[in-house]
């Protein structure tokens, strides 16, 4: 049986600041935006040929899926190659190989020179505009952003079928302690090993050339790539002071006490983290069996 995924984002127009912020920055409410990029420069010319003509020399770090481990980190790249050759090897058909939170700005200041950052909200980390390419067939898989800020991710070139879901779930999707990850296969569900599962609610939506998704601050998304292509996204700071704290915490300690631990223990931690993350799942599938026998599918806000 597949997750509980609606079809509910919305799509919307460009809309005022004041409206965009009221319907969906304040109540931290995914939607997408239409055309924020589509008359700017970057609408225009980035593609994966101009990126192999301006930038082709670089060499990039590549997230390669028959190399990925869950018990590891994203952080780091499996390998390096020319970014021309990537560029190549994704245009030619399926691949799963990703560039993940690549910084193309810090070897091409002038890229800056082709958009400028959304009007419609404020607080823009504007030294943080990441990319994101991928073959197609490519899979980001499920996680939360480390940082908790608010992204806006913009698709250029193919299609993306994106899923997210509320961090209210974030026990009941089994997250790893001292990390944003989680085990669960959210395409093939588990429900024997992750019952939790059974109550979560995700909310599906693709991405096309010119729209943006605007993702509220720590909410979990998993990502299928339609065809070859690249996003880029801005992040903005969330509006509740306490995800700043939240994000901060998870950048500056969870994140390098979860990598040191699993340098010294190994799979001893990886195995405690995973305990952990059951034990928090039938902690709270108890509390909501006796608070609500009612209503099964409800959980806590
Ligand atoms: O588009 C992707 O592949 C990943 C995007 C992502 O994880 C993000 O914007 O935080």
């Amino acid at each position: 049986m597949p997750l509980e995924i609606t079809k509910s984002i919305k799509k919307i127009n460009v809309i005022s600041r004041e409206a965009f912020e009221q319907t969906y920055y304040y109540p931290q409410k995914p939607v997408v935006i239409k055309g924020l990029f589509e008359n700017q420069a970057a609408g225009q010319k980035w593609d994966l040929e101009y990126f192999k003509n301006t930038m082709g020399d670089v060499e990039v770090g590549i997230f390669d899926a028959s190399l990925e481990r869950i018990d590891r980190s994203y952080k780091k790249p499996h390998y390096t190659l020319s970014f021309r050759d990537y560029l190549e090897e994704i245009e030619k058909g399926p691949t799963k190989k990703r560039l993940f939170l690549f910084n193309a700005i810090k070897f091409n200041k002038a890229l800056l020179n082709d958009f400028e950052f959304p009007t419609i909200c404020g607080g823009f980390i504007k030294s943080l505009p990441f990319m994101f390419f991928g073959g197609d067939q490519s899979v980001t898989r499920i996680h939360q952003d480390m940082d908790m800020s608010c992204v806006f991710l913009s698709q250029f070139t193919g299609k993306k079928r994106v899923v997210l879901f509320d961090p209210k779930y974030s026990e009941l999707l089994y997250r790893f302690p001292f990390n944003v990850h989680t085990g669960v296969n959210i395409m093939d569900p588990d429900y024997e090993k992750y019952p939790g599962l059974e109550y979560v609610k995700g909310e599906e939506v693709t991405l096309e050339y010119g729209e943006t998704l605007f993702m509220p601050s720590g909410w979990w998304h998993h990502i299928e790539y339609q065809g070859s292509g690249f996003s880029m996204s801005m992040r903005c700071l969330s509006p509740k002071k306490r995800d700043w704290i939240k994000g901060g915490w998870n950048v500056a300690v969870n994140t390098n006490v979860d990598e040191i631990m699993l340098k010294i223990l190994g799979d001893h931690w990886f195995n405690y983290k995973t305990k952990l993350a059951q034990k928090r799942a039938t902690n709270l599938l108890k509390e909501i069996s006796t608070k609500d026998t009612r209503s099964k599918k409800s959980v806590p806000a």
